[in-house]
């Protein structure tokens, strides 16, 4: 990589012609960084989703398609603004990534932001942005990622703003993302030598400062506070035949991994794959579902490992599978939440208070009422756990697409549910040998009952075929069709059904039409509501929950047991016929 020696900079022509070959004119305002002025047109696509941007990298390169999401950004940021800030910048390596930096610094300077601290070579997974952002008392951080979307050339890309809590921004801030950028007229940057991002340190450019940092330190520094790591290592130790196979699926988490699983927790290298970081994941699609983490799936399968975990592009979900034995995210934190007093940091804090996104099954309400505490069901996006989190009511949440985390920071955390689990278990065993993850699965069902679960997955679904579906739930359950209440399908008697609307308890803000619920009787629940991280098309998720009491269910398969809603939940969404599609593409 190219290092410049000289930080006397100006704005020079070739840049000018790359940039735009329309207005420009440069004005010097820190004495040697000139910022320059560029003329650009909006893009009308740059509405934020349920996590950031995330199109194709192909729409990233456009002409000052990045350069104007960048400065929309900063045009948004939260009193006293861009100016003079500190932000934290980093992700999960994936294709053009670097390639974005570099923007950001340019804008960033710009705008005379203060100082950007980056993550050595521009990585850094999304919980330890986030934890960098609190740490260092960031104004916030620009994340480079599509998490669990496939990258390089041909596949995703995403940009998304945190704030200086560390969690994603709120929707106030991302609509008002998408409004700058509608009616951009302007990018701010200065021409800048290309910065050597593999070399940790601090470079001074005239008010303007880049601090390469450690991706992995702090972040390893948080868990060994948060969990029990010698206790942990000894279970290891003394328990020689409980294997451990974590798959990094080529995505950011494959340092940290290693850093936790063999420096610190002495496994052996064979006890981790996938773990070079790759700007494509290998070709993979790094989501740590039962579909793309079948090599996960297989080996532990085949070679009866007790422990198997994964991790997606980003490093913020998570999946635990043990040998025939897959822990649904909606259990997972039910089950983290229902052990938390064997987890140090937990013992320290207590437990304020419980949480999940409405889609995910209700097993860790059970929880929070056998403890006594709150909870609360918010829509999907991790954003919508974070005023509970800052106002000290939550310590725990999860969601069920893989995310489960707590309030050590504001993003969800894979590695973090992963050592919990570890944690537990270790614990576990020291009252009682050879416990694992089925026993403590049953364990948790005796004691709670097992909400079944599944989502179905309908990916790249043409846009007027998935609107097609949701205008006729919502002609269904809408305003004068009340006759739906009460309406049978085979054994479920329908008692209500509306489009989930959530008020913050915090701040009083209101989201609207976040799922459709058709809830039953026996308090079943069918969900169906459009994914917001896609880049193709539409993807609709169909959510099945079933609840049973009953203790010869306990083991039976989730798909059996919830086949004769299943069969309900497509009858009445008239799935198959709106889409021509006769399964889904992921079944969870
Ligand atoms: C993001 C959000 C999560 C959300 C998930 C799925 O995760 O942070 O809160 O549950 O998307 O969202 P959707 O159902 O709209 O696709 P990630 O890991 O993709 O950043």
């Amino acid at each position: 990589m190219r290092v410049y020696k000289s930080y006397d900079l100006k704005c020079n022509n070739s840049f000018k012609l790359v940039l735009s070959n329309k207005k420009f004119n440069c004005r010097n305002i820190m004495s040697t960084l000139e910022v320059c002025t560029v003329s650009t047109k909006p893009y009308n696509d740059q509405k934020p989703g349920t996590s950031g941007l995330r199109k194709r990298v192909k729409v990233f390169q456009q002409e000052n398609y990045t350069h104007n999401f960048i400065q929309a950004i900063l045009d948004s940021m939260p009193a006293p603004g861009a100016k003079g800030s500190t932000l934290v910048v980093g992700g999960d390596g994936r294709y053009y990534s670097k390639e974005a930096i570099e923007i950001i610094i340019r804008v960033a300077a710009g705008n005379k932001v203060s100082k950007l601290i980056i993550g050595q070579n521009g990585i850094l997974s999304t919980p330890a942005a986030s934890n960098l952002i609190r740490v260092l008392k960031a104004d916030g951080g620009i994340l480079l990622t599509a998490s669990h979307n496939p990258g390089g050339p041909d596949n995703d890309f995403g940009i998304k703003f945190n704030v200086n809590n560390g969690g994603p921004a709120p929707e106030n801030i991302t609509n008002l993302i998408y409004e700058k950028s509608k009616d951009i007229k302007q990018v701010f940057l200065c021409e800048f030598p290309e910065i050597d991002l593999s070399t940790i340190g601090e470079r001074q450019f005239n008010g303007f400062t880049i601090k390469i940092v450690d991706s992995v330190r702090d972040y390893v520094t948080l868990l060994k506070e948060i969990f029990d790591f010698e206790l942990i290592k000894n279970f290891f130790a003394k328990n020689p035949d409980y294997t451990v196979l974590f798959d990094g699926m080529h995505g950011v988490t494959g340092p940290y991994s290693e850093k936790i699983f063999i420096e610190e927790l002495g496994l052996s290298q064979s006890s981790v794959q996938n773990c070079i970081p790759l700007p494509d994941f290998g070709g993979g699609h790094p989501d740590p579902n039962l579909t793309y983490a079948h090599d996960l799936v297989k080996r532990v399968e085949k070679e009866n490992i007790k422990f198997g975990a994964a991790s997606d592009g980003d490093g913020d979900r998570n999946m635990i599978y043990g040998k025939s034995a897959f822990v649904n995210p909606s259990d997972s934190v039910a089950i983290i939440a229902a052990h938390s007093e064997v987890i140090p940091y937990f013992k320290r804090t207590g437990i304020k208070g419980l949480a999940r996104s409405m889609p995910t099954s209700a097993a860790i309400d059970l929880v929070a009422k056998n403890k006594g505490v709150e909870i609360f069901e918010v829509p999907t996006g991790w954003k919508f756990f974070g005023n509970l989190l800052d106002a000290g009511r939550l310590s725990i949440c999860g969601e069920e697409s893989f995310g489960t985390g707590s309030d050590h920071i504001r993003e969800k955390d894979g590695l973090w549910a992963i050592i919990a689990w570890l944690n537990i278990i270790a614990a576990v065993n020291e009252k009682k040998p050879g416990v694992g993850i089925k026993e403590i699965l049953l364990n948790h069902y005796e004691t709670y009952g097992r909400n079944f679960f599944t989502r179905y997955d309908y990916e790249e679904v043409d846009n007027d075929n998935a609107k097609k579906v949701i205008v006729h739930l919502h002609h269904l359950i809408g305003e004068g069709k009340n006759e739906f209440i009460g309406k049978t399908f085979g054994q479920f008697i329908v008692s209500k059904a509306d489009d989930f609307e959530y008020c913050d308890p915090i701040d009083g803000s209101v989201s609207k039409n976040q799922g459709i619920r058709i809830v039953f009787t026996d308090n079943s629940r069918i969900i169906i509501r459009l994914s917001g991280t896609g880049s193709q098309g539409a993807t609709i998720r169909l959510y099945i929950e079933k609840y049973s009491k009953n203790p010869s269910d306990y083991e039976l398969d989730n798909q059996i047991a919830l086949k004769p809603l299943i069969e309900v939940a497509l009858e009445i969404t008239k799935l198959q016929e709106f889409t021509g599609r006769e399964k889904p593409t992921v079944i969870t």
